[in-house]
């Protein structure tokens, strides 16, 4: 058989190769509807298509009484096959400050926490982006391992759409990410 392909490289490419690439473009159609069919009506939801994802602003995290509202937060962005936040540009830093803006709320959740010295995004991407204010992280008291973003302009000496480490039980408010190219 695989002589036979060694023999015949156009019989693969013409066959295998095609049925794959239809294959897939269905999957991704389907999963792109079944993404937007799930999300554009949900509240306080908003699609960016530069990044391909639905951004979604959940409330009430101290509802629970965990001590860790960031924890909850997590969990309930799991519920939604989604994850917190990651950022990875400034157009997308942009469009999660607006959302939060949108909300009325100052400030919220974004999934950056502590890892040692460094803060790490909880959905396991690539730290290649961030938009920390002046003089952030600065772990006040030694209890600040969790990020948020602020959407008013010099919010408690924080600028608009910056970052800054704060405890982990500070918020009640986060945002959650849903990336349609995960649907199946
Ligand atoms: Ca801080």
């Amino acid at each position: 058989m695989y002589e036979k392909f060694l023999d015949h490289p156009s019989k693969r490419n013409s066959s295998s190769c095609t049925k794959l690439l239809i294959v897939g473009l269905i999957a991704s159609q389907e999963g792109y509807h079944a993404c937007h069919n799930q999300w554009q009506m949900e509240k306080s939801a908003a699609y960016f298509n530069l990044t391909d994802k639905y951004y979604i602003f959940i409330r009430d995290l101290k509802k629970y009484n965990s001590i860790n509202s960031f924890e909850v937060a997590t969990q309930k962005c799991q519920e939604m096959n989604g994850t917190l936040v990651s950022i990875h540009s400034k157009e997308e830093n942009e469009f999660v400050k607006n959302l939060v803006k949108s909300t009325r709320e100052h400030l919220a959740f974004i999934g950056m926490y502590r890892r040692g010295s460094n803060f790490s995004w909880t959905d396991g991407s690539k730290a290649d982006y961030s938009n920390w204010n002046e003089n952030e992280p600065n772990n006040d008291q030694g209890i600040e391992n969790c990020g948020e973003i602020t959407s008013r302009h010099v919010f408690y000496g924080i600028d608009e759409g910056k970052w800054n480490d704060v405890p982990c039980d500070k918020l009640d408010v986060a945002v959650c990410q849903i990336e349609c190219k995960m649907w199946k």
